[in-house]
């Protein structure tokens, strides 16, 4: 297949001001003809190479006149004389064949578009790249009981019945757009409807558009897209710009939601919500997703990438934007924790491995494949490095010169970066390479004490990665702080270094007792950090550190420290742990939410992650151990914990999230410690619980428990509550693929088979073979039959959905940290892969550098 390289990016040599479509709409066989007014960029003879897939022009027009049609491979070839033509092409497309999703396609009844990232091409031949930037005017046509909703970007300009039950709407869209921003969707749906008056006074109509029955579940997504709106005039100082703004929930959609201008599409559990469907995790998800799909109005929409290259300028900056505002609605403390986790789960695997690629990549074979952690997270993290860097009121005005100077046009994160030197004032030649250098930096940092001195020694390392096996040091921001480990007092304020040489020495002057270091404070760097400190150390932050991510750091260290030095010696010490926990467990100036995540044990990848080689069952063992004793010792506990709050009514706010958080993580300890009454209790719980979150976190132990009657009767009971409801169906899938259970890779081939699974719909797919990829232990089944499994799952769904199939196959290329046996089994997986014929060249992609 086919590298696209961004050193080759030239300029387009057609420009598309503006482009009528005129759909007549049909699940079996949708006409589009395209009208293209073109013009030259510059002085060239190449010919108009519009950009197709998998499409038939039956007629190309130029200027009124028919020519004939020249293909070059799937693109169209227009030879064209002048600087600036009208373009005319027909094709037919047939939705409901569209089994990738992308491109014009059928979902549950409705006709919807996906066009990010290369879409387009698949419903009109187009130059499908972002950097050209067209004004649309939609014509729709469609049977009228069918499809009585007829939506596009922009704002809607006209509408009728026809007279064979047919009707037509017509919208247009000011705003110069990518072809990848447009949408179109025709269903029989309802929405939910509201005003928001921007910070000018002008009235925006919102609409969240949904089936019938699905519109008492879209308050909180209504909720969250105003509270979004208001966020982004407050903090970012930006308006909205249109008189309409529509979301859309389809059920069968590759990733979470896409921001096409006016018009966005959302996978439906980014959408829905009640108690009874919803979890805590489900409704600030929704929230989040709703937030970042409209902050992309300007980060990505007004101002747009120049290339894919460049995607992280609107994903990165846009998780920044999002991460914000959600930090902003609840507690800052524990979402920092919590997006420090998903990096930790999903990049730094990433930059650990075959896949790794910079935040800005060099090449690609399908862009697809690029949607990862490290554009969007790690991206996120470069730009928050930058905020620190700048400081608040640099930052703001730096983001407000990138508005200003790049509005309307497709820009680089070059251009970004400028901008904020510019109004920062400040030079980032060295920090540019977090976007061209690929893996995790890591520092190593040691503090003595010398008389009433303390000296910090520093040094970075950035490691190896596919391509790149030099690196250049790095900008490394640390915010540290020192404690007296006796008087338990800060040493002195928290100071913001600049790691950027290999090595470093800061002094601290007058030092009166041994200090204790907290580094990376709340983690400005994305790094990983090693240091000298005892566990006496950590489990001394872990109650006095006054930076609660630090907090929170300490003692997840001090829990890791205590497991690797568990599965390497086989000799358990859990006693510091357990004695942390417990002043954490019953200090009352803490947030329950906050607690809860602070005495969660790192996962068991996570554990793995910090080995040079991964033993799966040795690390659950270990893990469980801890667990075990956990449970026990604190048992008083974890019982008045849960007890407290057992009876509790659902309400959705910080404080009944921290209940309902510090309810479940105490019942999974009670379960842990082997008390006889854990299962029943566990069933209790589900039984009476009046919401989602506290039914799947019974349900979650019961499926990894061994009290077989009442596992059988959650298990039973949730599917025939929820048989009818795809979404919470895709958690019953999910909960048992994530079981810690011995036969659990059995339990999922098993699930493969059970007449509700389904590799058609995306969420279902991911919700048995996504989760059971991470399950550490069960995927990686010292048989090999989870890989196997996968593999077939892969080449099985890679026919329907190269895109979703594509996005699964990570946990097989991680073989190089495992032992001979398994990565033997892995490997064979990974080739079986390759060498089937008529592979997507997404899945190609992705199984083939995996093997290197
Ligand atoms: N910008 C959107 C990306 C997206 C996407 C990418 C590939 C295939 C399907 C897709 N659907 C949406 C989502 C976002 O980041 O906001
Ligand atoms: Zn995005």
């Amino acid at each position: 297949p086919r590298i696209t390289r961004r050193e080759d990016y030239r300029e387009p040599d057609w420009r598309v001001p503006e482009i009528e479509l005129d759909f007549q709409l049909d699940p079996a066989a949708t006409r589009v003809v395209a009208r293209l007014w073109v013009q030259r960029s510059s002085e060239h003879d190449r010919p108009l190479v519009l950009d197709g897939d998998g499409l038939t022009a039956s007629r190309v027009r130029v200027d009124g006149v028919e020519v004939p049609v020249e293909m070059d491979g799937p693109n169209l070839v227009v030879r064209l004389s002048g600087s600036a033509h009208l373009v005319e092409t027909e094709v037919e497309i047939a939705p409901e064949r569209n089994t990738q999703l992308q491109g014009l396609y059928a979902s549950n009844g409705m006709l919807c578009t996906q066009c990010e990232a290369e879409g387009f091409r698949r419903i009109t031949f187009f130059p499908d790249r972002p950097d050209v930037l067209s004004r649309y005017k939609v014509r729709m046509t469609a049977d009228k009981a069918r499809f009585p909703v007829l939506l596009s970007n922009g704002d809607p300009v006209g509408s009728g019945a026809l007279d064979d039950g047919r009707h037509w709407a017509e919208w247009h869209d000011p705003f110069p757009k990518p072809s990848y921003l447009f949408a179109l969707v025709a269903g029989d749906l309802v929405a939910n409807r509201s005003t928001f008056t921007t910070m000018n006074g002008r009235e925006v109509q919102l609409g969240i558009w949904v089936r019938a029955g699905d519109l008492e579940r879209t308050h909180h997504a209504l909720n969250a897209l105003e509270t979004s709106m208001r966020w982004d005039e407050q903090v970012y100082g930006r308006e909205y710009d249109l008189d309409v703004f529509n979301i859309v929930a389809v059920d069968d959609f590759n990733f979470g939601a896409m921001e096409n201008k006016g018009l966005n599409v959302f996978n439906s559990r980014y959408i829905l919500a009640d108690p009874d469907i919803a979890t805590d995790y489900d409704y600030d998800a929704i929230a989040a997703v709703v937030a970042h799909e409209y902050f992309h109005n300007w980060s990505g929409n007004r101002i747009t990438c120049r290339d894919w290259f460049q995607l992280s300028l609107k994903e990165g900056f846009t998780v920044f934007r999002d991460q914000g505002f959600s930090a902003d609605q609840g507690s800052a403390a524990v979402k920092r924790i919590e997006d420090v986790r998903g990096l930790r789960a999903s990049q730094f695997p990433e930059d650990a491995g075959p896949l790794a690629h910079p935040v800005r990549p060099d090449s690609y074979i399908e862009i697809s494949n690029f949607y990862t952690a490290t554009i969007y997270n790690k991206g996120a993290e470069v730009i928050r490095m930058m905020a620190t860097i700048l400081g608040p009121e640099k930052f703001r005005a730096a983001t407000d010169l990138y508005f200003e100077r790049f509005d309307g046009t497709a820009a680089t994160c070059e251009d970004f970066v400028r901008c904020m030197e510019d109004a920062g004032g400040t030079d980032l030649t060295q920090f540019r390479r977090w976007y061209s250098q690929a893996g995790t930096p890591r520092v190593t940092a040691s503090l003595k004490q010398e008389g009433g001195r303390a000296r910090l020694t520093l040094s970075q390392t950035v490691p190896p990665t596919p391509g790149q096996p030099d690196k250049q040091p790095m900008v490394l921001p640390l915010k540290l702080r020192l404690f007296g480990s006796v008087t338990g007092r800060p040493l002195c304020d928290e100071q913001l270094i600049q790691l950027r040489d290999p090595t470093a020495e800061i002094v601290f002057e007058s030092i009166p007792e041994p200090p204790v270091l907290s580094i990376n404070r709340g983690f400005s760097a994305p790094v990983v950090v090693d240091t000298n400190r005892s566990a006496r150390d950590l489990a001394f932050l872990s109650a006095h550190d006054d930076d609660p991510f630090a907090r929170y750091e300490a003692m997840q260290q001090l829990m890791l420290d205590t497991l690797v030095a568990s599965v390497t010696s086989g000799r358990p010490d859990h006693d510091a742990v357990i004695d942390a926990v417990r002043n954490t467990l019953t200090d009352p100036a803490l947030d329950p939410a906050f607690v809860a995540e602070a005495v969660l044990l790192p996962s068991d990848s996570f554990i793995g992650d910090q080995m040079a080689l991964v033993d799966p069952d040795a690390i659950f063992a270990a893990r469980e151990a801890l667990r075990r004793d956990l449970g026990r010792e604190h048992e008083a506990l974890w019982r008045s914990a849960h007890e407290a709050v057992r009876n509790n009514r659902f309400e959705y706010s910080p404080a009944g999230k921290g209940a309902r958080r510090i309810k479940n993580v105490s019942l999974g300890y009670i379960a842990a410690s082997g008390a006889r009454d854990a299962a029943d209790l566990a069933l209790a719980q589900f039984e009476a619980s009046d919401n989602m979150t506290d039914r799947q976190g019974a349900l979650g132990v019961l499926v990894s428990s061994t009290a077989t009657e009442q596992r059988a009767t959650a298990i039973d009971a949730f599917y025939r509550r929820y048989a009818d409801n795809a979404l919470v169906l895709d958690k019953w899938f999910q909960t048992q693929a994530l079981s810690s259970r011995d036969d659990t890779a059995q339990a999922v081939e098993a699930l493969a088979a059970h007449p509700a699974f389904t590799l058609a719909n995306p969420n279902r797919a991911r919700s048995l073979i996504g989760a059971f990829g991470v399950n550490q232990r069960a995927f990686h089944d010292v048989s090999g039959r989870g890989y196997r499994f996968l593999a077939d799952q892969l080449l099985a769904l890679d026919k329907l959905n190269p895109q979703t199939a594509a996005k699964l196959l990570p946990p097989l290329g991680r073989w190089k940290r495992f032992d001979a046996g398994r990565a033997a089994k892995m490997r064979a997986e990974l080739e079986r892969i390759v060498a089937t014929p008529g592979l997507s060249k997404d899945m190609f992609e992705q199984a083939s550098k995996s093997l290197d």
